[in-house]
């Protein structure tokens, strides 16, 4: 792992180097082989953010009808204070898994640095431009602020971060990415984040909520077809960078709730009988007449869910901060670990 340091207050750590031999490229042809090739074929939902998919993804949380990024931002501003006082009063890191555009984390940065709290703003991501470019953006809005940027696996990066510092640390996993996991990703993965972390760290993680299906639906089918685009654009991806040949017109968005599971599903689906080249990977697919390929997970989740969870992953759950509708929730959990350097883990 390399340390390169861009400024007296930023680091950016880049595990990646070691890993070029597997390149993004590479997985995401294996990836796509693998799920077209099942009997249910899929497309992994982490591969709609290429630049086109994330450009699509910030119109999608501009649009009244998809409500959780407002409801979170509503909820992080009525309940900054309660964050504020979570955190204490001594030296912290604040990290931030996937951070986006920072939006959310502004929310909190402004009012810690004006309580004169002293922390390092941790962003850890895999992609090296958005590293880099929140890093500007908040050099030039917080003069103050000392940014450790990491370029990294968020679990990597994590113990990295831990194994050279002793500061407490309060995670940030916003935005319902949680429900982007199925539920036995979503364990694993927050069971990771508790194997990373120290004891009495704290995570505040962004859960949308069950509500009524018509909302729901609504969100993720929007009348001006920008989710369907965000979708599709997986197959454009596909064109793009590895040689496809799929007609976007001749595949559908489709989003439905499954009520028991409480998942938001997303698909493409066939118009025709149709094979598709892949020039990339050297293999054509066949498609028939409504054939579906699966393409997002988005889970919804009940308070209860949220807690068994925790209970699962070896968390304690401090506090659930609400937007004014309840529709969603900013949970703040605690890791407990105990003599036992396994923890509780009963579930896993
Ligand atoms: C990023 N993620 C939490 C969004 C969601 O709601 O699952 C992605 C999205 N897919 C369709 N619309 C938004």
């Amino acid at each position: 792992m390399t340390e390169t340091h861009t400024a007296n207050s930023i680091t950016i750590v880049d595990p990646n180097e070691f890993e070029a031999s597997f390149s993004e490229r590479d997985r995401f042809a294996l990836e796509v082989l693998v799920g077209l090739s099942e009997s249910r074929k899929r497309l992994p939902s982490r591969f709609m953010y290429d630049d086109e998919g994330s450009r699509l993804f910030t119109r999608i949380t501009e649009m009244d009808v998809y409500y959780p990024t407002e409801c979170e931002i509503e909820t992080l501003r009525r309940n900054v204070d309660r964050i504020v006082s979570t955190v204490g009063s001594e030296p912290f890191n604040l990290v931030e898994f996937g951070p986006g555009n920072g939006r959310k984390a502004r929310i909190l940065i402004e009012p810690l640095l004006e309580a004169g709290l002293e922390f390092d703003y941790v962003p850890i991501d895999i992609a090296r431009e958005y590293i880099d470019e929140i890093v500007t953006a908040f050099r030039e809005s917080y003069p103050t602020l000392s940014i450790k940027a990491l370029v990294s696996d968020y679990f990597a990066g994590l113990k990295w971060l831990t194994g050279q510092s002793n500061r407490k640390n309060i995670g940030l996993f916003l935005g319902s990415n949680i429900g982007n996991f199925s539920h036995a990703e979503a364990r694993i993965f927050l069971r990771n984040m508790w194997s990373s972390l120290n004891p009495d760290d704290t995570v505040i993680i962004g859960f949308d909520l069950k509500k009524d299906i018509e909302m729901l639906l609504l969100a993720y089918n929007d009348p001006g077809g920008i989710t369907a685009e965000f979708n599709l654009n997986l197959l454009r991806r596909i064109n793009r960078e590895i040689g496809g040949h799929f007609d976007c017109a001749k595949f559908r968005h489709f989003g439905t709730y499954d009520v028991f599971s409480g998942g938001m599903e997303s698909y493409l689906v066939s118009k025709e009988d149709q094979t598709v080249a892949i020039d990339g990977i050297g293999r054509s697919f066949s498609f028939k007449a409504w054939e579906p390929i699966h393409t997002e997970y988005s889970y919804k989740y009940l308070i209860s869910d949220i807690e068994q969870l925790a209970r699962d992953t070896g968390f304690v759950v401090k506090e659930h901060l609400f937007d004014s509708n309840d529709w969603f929730v900013d949970s703040i959990w605690t890791v407990h670990k105990d003599g036992n350097a396994d923890g509780d883990a009963s579930a896993c």
